[in-house]
């Protein structure tokens, strides 16, 4: 599903965070050594390849909240944004350190003149955030920065599970600007 909020397109699809092609930049839900791991880190650095973890040590360590850009490697994407979640009960406030890494992801993507970017549920893995709390963080932190993206028109969530994908969908139903 999608909606507009300020003229910014906020789409949900359920899929693989390596398989974005019609988007200029992905986020990883990276650790603070920006390093391969599991979930979506792990997926991303193999689809890069290691080129992408050499261009990054470079910007490690990163706090919870933080964003660091780099280029898309063997990525269909030009661009990776990495950010670090909140790792759920050990760093607090975990629903403002959450918001700050969706912050600090558009404002990256603007500074970069990016105009297409796809998210995954930052923190809901490994990190444990509750998937409804996450969404609802995430959507509410987007649409409050809408009115403020000048190049940015297209926020897409790819959601690893059908069941992912339902809680994104309900959540963004009732989101209002
Ligand atoms: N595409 C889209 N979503 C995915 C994919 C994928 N290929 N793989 C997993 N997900 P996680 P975190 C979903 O654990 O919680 C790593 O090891 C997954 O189902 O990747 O922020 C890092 O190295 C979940 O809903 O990120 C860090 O140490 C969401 O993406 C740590 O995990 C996020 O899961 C980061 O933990």
């Amino acid at each position: 599903m999608e909606k507009e909020f300020s003229g910014v397109t906020l789409e949900c699809r359920q899929g693989d965070i390596v398989n974005q092609k019609d988007c200029e930049a992905v986020v990883n839900a990276a650790n603070a050594q920006l390093e391969t791991g599991g979930g979506v880190a792990g997926a991303i650095h193999r689809a890069a390849g290691p080129g992408l973890a050499k261009e990054a040590s470079t910007m490690a360590p990163i706090k919870p909240g933080e964003a660091v850009i780099t280029t898309g490697h063997n990525l269909p994407n030009e661009y990776v944004i990495h950010c670090l979640g909140p790792v759920y009960g050990r760093d607090k406030p975990e629903d403002e350190l959450l918001a700050r890494c969706y912050r600090n992801s558009l404002k990256l993507a603007e500074e970069n003149g990016i105009t297409s970017i796809a998210f995954p549920a930052i923190s809901t893995g490994v990190f444990g955030y509750p998937m409804e709390e996450a969404a609802k963080v995430a959507f509410a932190t987007i649409i409050k920065q809408a009115t403020t993206l000048k190049h940015l028109k297209k926020i897409r969530f790819v959601l690893h599970s059908s069941k992912d994908l339902e809680v994104h969908e309900k959540i963004l139903t009732e989101m209002r600007e």
